[in-house]
């Protein structure tokens, strides 16, 4: 049992080295909130993986950081002496904003597992020391600029290409770059930007080979997911759809996608996400660790989750220079073969170094009982 003492709340802001276009749009900087809890013997770091804009899904950073402010924090408060698998319980009286739950879920298991000197891989069962990493690459205006990106992303060893596609940038990108790289693993992400009408389209991905499609379709339409998939036989992927374990086991049993990307921080955190994880891996479904440009601390976070032995497919956890030119942690760094090491260290096994975080915070704000 331990108690939550105080909730540290910073909003943070980190240049990206490359504009990240999705369907949706494109982001410049990661603007994220960040949640150090503290306990009487440790602190612990959780990273919402909330946005500027309700866009992703319907939470920002300012929802995020009223749904702390109002009701998370001031429930672990009153609880008193509590262990991590009480919050998703404790904290079930609020609906949804489940990233912001995330935040804090994370914060204290992080601190619990700091006060036990206990490693979050070990907590979460890892069944490896290393992950395989993929690179996600965002919408271009021009297929010279996918190119160079996909060349270099090749060349420092990255596993599995996404291309990010929209209506009208799709067939043509993938075509081109299967062209040059017939043997690589290459998957699509089309954040929900496709109606069912476009069926035509996925036939036409069909002759590609890639890994899967994901998230072609609205997030709340899991009936369309499965005609579609009974149509293709490139496997689908649901991301945005999947806000639970519960969705996952609809998914899968609906026939709406094969393959399912965890986000840790779209299930309402790391307890939820293993849920996700162990009803996949029941029904045979292979998962992987989506990402959401996080800063170290939630890198840190993703890479243990990876660990766990039904991440069988590379994710989306690339190195720490593929977004910033300055991560908020010592940066996580990229093997020539394409791996990187899972953080071993109590909790996370990381912190946001002191100077880099006071740089990067614009606004903080201490919750205490
Ligand atoms: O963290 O490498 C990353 C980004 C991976 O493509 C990525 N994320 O839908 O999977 C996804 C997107 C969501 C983030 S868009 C800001
Ligand atoms: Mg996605």
């Amino acid at each position: 049992m331990t108690r939550a003492r105080s909730i540290e709340l910073r909003l943070v802001g980190l240049p990206l080295v490359r504009p990240f276009r999705t369907s949706f749009g494109t982001s410049t900087e990661k603007v994220c909130v960040l949640a150090r809890l503290e306990t009487d013997h440790a602190e612990g770091w959780g990273e919402c993986v909330a946005d500027l804009e309700p866009d992703f899904s319907a939470e920002w950073n300012a929802s995020a950081w009223a749904a702390i402010e109002d009701f998370l924090a001031p429930a672990l408060f009153r609880a008193g002496d509590v262990v991590t698998e009480d919050l998703d319980g404790l904290f079930a009286f609020v609906r949804g904003n489940r990233m912001a739950k995330a935040a804090v879920v994370n914060a204290f298991l992080d601190a619990e597992l700091r006060e036990r000197e206990a490693s979050l891989a070990s907590y979460l069962g890892a069944a490896r020391d290393r992950v395989v990493c993929g690179v996600s690459i965002g919408i271009t205006e021009t297929l010279d600029g996918l190119r160079e990106q996909v060349d270099g992303y090749l060349a420092e060893g990255y596993r599995r290409i996404k291309l990010k596609i929209e209506p009208g940038i799709d067939v043509d990108h993938v075509a081109a770059i299967r062209g040059e790289h017939p043997d690589i693993l290459l998957s699509v992400d089309a954040n929900a930007a496709y109606s069912p009408g476009d069926v035509d389209v996925f036939r036409a991905l069909d002759a590609f080979d890639l890994l899967m499609i994901e998230q072609p379709l609205h997030h709340e339409d899991l009936l369309n997911h499965a005609s579609l998939q009974s149509t293709i036989r490139t496997p689908l992927c649901l991301d945005e759809s999947i806000r639970s374990a519960a969705d996952a086991i609809a998914g899968i049993e609906l026939g709406s996608c094969r393959i399912v990307n965890i986000k840790q921080g779209r299930v309402g955190g790391l307890e939820e996400a293993r849920r996700v994880h162990d009803a996949c891996a029941e029904r045979s479904v292979p998962v992987w660790c989506g990402g959401m440009l996080e800063t170290g601390v939630g890198r840190a976070t993703n890479l243990a989750l990876a660990a766990m032995p039904n991440f069988t497919l590379p994710g989306d956890t690339s190195a720490s220079a593929r977004y910033f030119p300055e991560d908020l942690t010592e940066p996580f760094e990229l093997a020539p073969d394409g791996t990187m090491e899972v953080p071993s260290g109590p909790g996370i096994g990381t912190a946001p170094l002191p100077g880099r975080l006071e740089a990067c915070t614009t606004r903080t704000q201490i919750l205490r009982p």
